[in-house]
């Protein structure tokens, strides 16, 4: 762990007066002081950091989680972040065991997911020296988790027969101005055939679970808990991709989880090099930077019940199928959106099977349905509804794009 350490340690600022820490008002005196403690102690080498930077981490806890999150002070997430690097230096400091590793590897990954970047993202940086380290332990100590996913639970799927007459249209490789013309002026959705096959996630590394659990396993992702986000017993879990591959997916056994997140790609720069941002966002106003590029990733069932999203939205099928069926924003008195300001884009109906005493106007709504297989890109225009079931392991990507 000694080598560990000095990799670590030459990731930071060689000298104490080179260890920045800039901070407002807003961050008050007295936990400004702790981290100049925390920062001293890093450089005199005095291991009694470990105390200071829990401190660090209580309070700005309590902050992040006060109000909503669009209210947290930027500053507190960068306190967050700080103390999440000196608690990964108190931790690697002089312990050798793999278990402290992961302890590290997990507390990286809380400050990116939580914190704000910090000294040209240092977390990130270091998170990858450790991963590597967790990589190469559990190499020489036999797989950790007791993945096994050879011995997966396959569970048959309801499979649901297309009509022609309501296919979403296909098309291979339409040209920008075809594309424009014909689906996005008009507002028309699309499956776009072809365009993706290049994807390193298809050629260089086909993603799988062997695949994942080798770039991410160690790393700690939020994962949803439950059959859909609309139920009462919804709920968000902290786990390591590790456990959710072992409890949600090759088990099987504890109900639906599912990976659907906007962070997964900023957090493994590895999955984010497989995939490409399709040509045709050209096309919108915004520049790449604004492009959201959110992982759909889970067991076949996961549903995400209809709704609609305030930008256009390609959606990208890389393993497993989806069905999908997309409803127009002309026909929203049909498909009753929730009352609270909170889920009103998205519909009390269930999709596979109304309620039609509840909801009488929901069998007079025209719309198209697809099976998106690998490969495909689904085009939904901005506004439109859509309703999603996984068919089988399935790990789609989508970019909202304006
Ligand atoms: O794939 C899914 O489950 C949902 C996708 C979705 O809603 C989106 O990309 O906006």
């Amino acid at each position: 762990m000694a080598g560990l350490w000095s990799t670590i340690s030459a990731a930071l600022p060689v000298t104490e007066a080179e260890f920045i820490l800039d901070f407002s008002e807003t961050i008050e005196p007295s936990v400004v002081e702790v981290l100049t403690r925390c920062r001293r102690q890093l450089y005199s080498g005095r291991c009694r950091w470990m105390q200071d930077a829990q401190i660090i981490l209580d309070l700005s806890w309590e902050k992040l989680n006060t109000g909503t999150w669009r209210d947290v002070d930027k500053e507190w997430r960068c306190v967050y972040s700080y103390g999440c690097l000196f608690k990964v230096a108190a931790l690697c400091r002089d312990d050798a065991s793999a278990d402290t590793a992961q302890k590290a590897v997990r507390t990286c990954d809380m400050g990116l997911l939580m914190g704000a970047s910090i000294m040209d993202n240092i977390l990130q940086r270091i998170v990858r020296i450790l991963q590597r380290e967790v990589v190469k332990r559990n190499y020489n100590e036999g797989p950790c988790d007791g993945v096994g996913v050879k011995k997966m639970k396959m569970d048959s799927v309801l499979v649901p027969v297309v009509l022609q007459a309501l296919a979403v249209p296909r098309v291979c490789c339409p040209s920008l101005e075809r594309f424009k013309t014909d689906y996005l002026d008009s507002q028309k959705p699309v499956i776009l055939e072809q365009t993706i096959d290049h994807w390193p996630a298809f050629k260089n590394h086909p993603w799988s679970l062997e695949y994942l659990q080798a770039v991410a396993g160690c790393r700690t992702v939020p994962v949803e808990v439950g059959s859909r986000y609309t139920d009462e017993n919804w709920s968000q879990a902290l786990l390591t991709v590790n456990e959710f591959i072992d409890q949600y997916i090759v088990k099987n056994t504890t109900g639906l989880g599912y990976l659907a997140q906007h962070q997964l790609f900023d957090q493994i720069p590895e999955l984010r090099d497989d995939i490409l941002i399709p040509d045709y966002c050209c096309l919108g106003d915004g520049d790449e930077d604004d492009i959201t590029v959110n992982a759909w990733f889970g067991p076949g069932g996961t549903v995400s019940p209809l709704h609609h999203d305030p930008q256009r939205n390609f959606l990208a099928q890389v393993v497993g199928r989806k069905y999908i069926r997309l409803y127009s924003p002309k026909d929203t008195d049909k498909l009753y959106p929730h009352q609270s300001q909170l889920l009103n884009n998205t519909s009390q109906v269930e999709v596979e099977s109304p309620d039609v005493v509840k909801f009488p106007e929901f069998a007079n709504a025209p719309y198209l349905e697809c099976v998106l297989e690998p490969g495909d890109v689904l085009f939904i225009p901005v506004k439109h509804w859509h309703y999603v079931r996984s068919l089988e392991l399935s790990f789609s990507v989508s970019f909202w794009w304006s």
